[in-house]
């Protein structure tokens, strides 16, 4: 067998790192020896903070993988979120929890299921083909679903991702609640940052019927610590619109404490914010209260209103 890589999508979250971790890990016990944990960008401050509690490495990063490699893709099924190159490239497997937007011309093996994070099924995976659960492993599975359901808070959260959690912590022996607060508040650290890397750091690139769209989110434990940031975000972004071509930038600054988001939206369908919340943009921000994730709050009632 030859070496198999493990990635999930562009602009890595704590789901992409630590599921590309545990898939690999899993491959391995299951025989596939060249398994290998890799990232297609920068690790963030969230993964940072949970791999340096865990002692774990950071997966590898590729850049270009040979036309013919074999890959595993975790916590996305979109094309545009992987490699340019990802026609080329062999997918073994996948396991997400997004909609498909991918599509291949070969048999694969594909797990989807419509739970708050990849780490989720990774952690039935594991129980389906008898794989123990170390503490390691069990701290990195938490980790992933405490960051993509704001510690339960997300809509996206289902018993399933809640029970995984409680099991998990018991096996790692820490307190989820305290523990998943320390992390998350490391992940909103962006004070290091320049306005670019902001507006980079958790993009996702869709169409929204017609309408090109970025769609950032930025988690905060304080929402006008981000907001005092406004004109330097709002020029940023305009250069970004102007570079793709875009038709809307919507940058979501998502409160982790109090679950609400306040948006910034530029270019010319910015009224679809506005249609999509009953909300008024006043200098171009509104407050969206309740919304606090991307995949089920925003992207599906956006498109319903493009
Ligand atoms: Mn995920």
């Amino acid at each position: 067998m030859g070496k198999t890589y493990i990635f999930g999508h562009k602009n890595p979250d704590t789901d992409s790192i630590m599921s590309s971790l545990v898939m690999a890990n899993l491959e391995k016990k299951l025989g596939n020896s060249e398994a290998i944990s890799c990232r297609t960008g920068k690790v963030n401050k969230e993964s940072e903070y949970v791999l340096k509690y865990a002692g774990v490495e950071a997966p590898m990063l590729i850049e270009n993988l040979e036309a013919g490699s074999e890959v595993i893709i975790v916590d996305t099924a979109n094309e545009k979120e992987l490699p340019d190159n990802i026609n080329e490239l062999k997918i073994k497997k996948i396991v997400d929890h997004h909609y498909v937007a991918l599509h291949t011309s070969y048999p694969l093996y594909y797990r989807a299921e419509p739970v708050g994070c990849t780490s989720t099924i990774m952690y039935k995976l594991y129980k389906e083909n008898n794989v123990e659960i170390d503490k390691t492993i069990a701290t990195l599975m938490l980790s992933a679903i405490i960051s993509d359901t704001l510690l339960f808070k997300s809509p996206t959260c289902t018993v399933e991702d809640k029970n995984a959690v409680i099991e998990l912590a018991k096996i790692a022996d820490l307190d989820y609640e305290k523990y998943g607060l320390d992390m998350l508040k490391a992940g909103t650290d962006i004070s290091s940052f320049t306005i670019q890397e902001i507006l980079n750091l958790d993009a996702k690139e869709t169409s929204l019927k017609e309408v090109k769209t970025i769609i950032n989110q930025v988690n905060t434990a304080y929402i006008p610590d981000v907001m005092k940031m406004q004109t330097d975000l709002e020029e940023g972004m305009k250069k970004i619109i102007e570079e793709k071509g875009l038709d809307l930038f919507v940058l979501l600054i998502t409160d982790i404490v109090n679950s609400n988001s306040q948006v910034i939206a530029l270019g010319k369908n910015a009224d679809l914010v506005e249609k999509s919340y009953g909300v008024k943009l006043e200098n171009n921000t509104a407050l969206l209260k309740g919304v606090v994730s991307r995949k089920k709050q925003v992207i599906p009632i956006m498109t319903e209103n493009a």
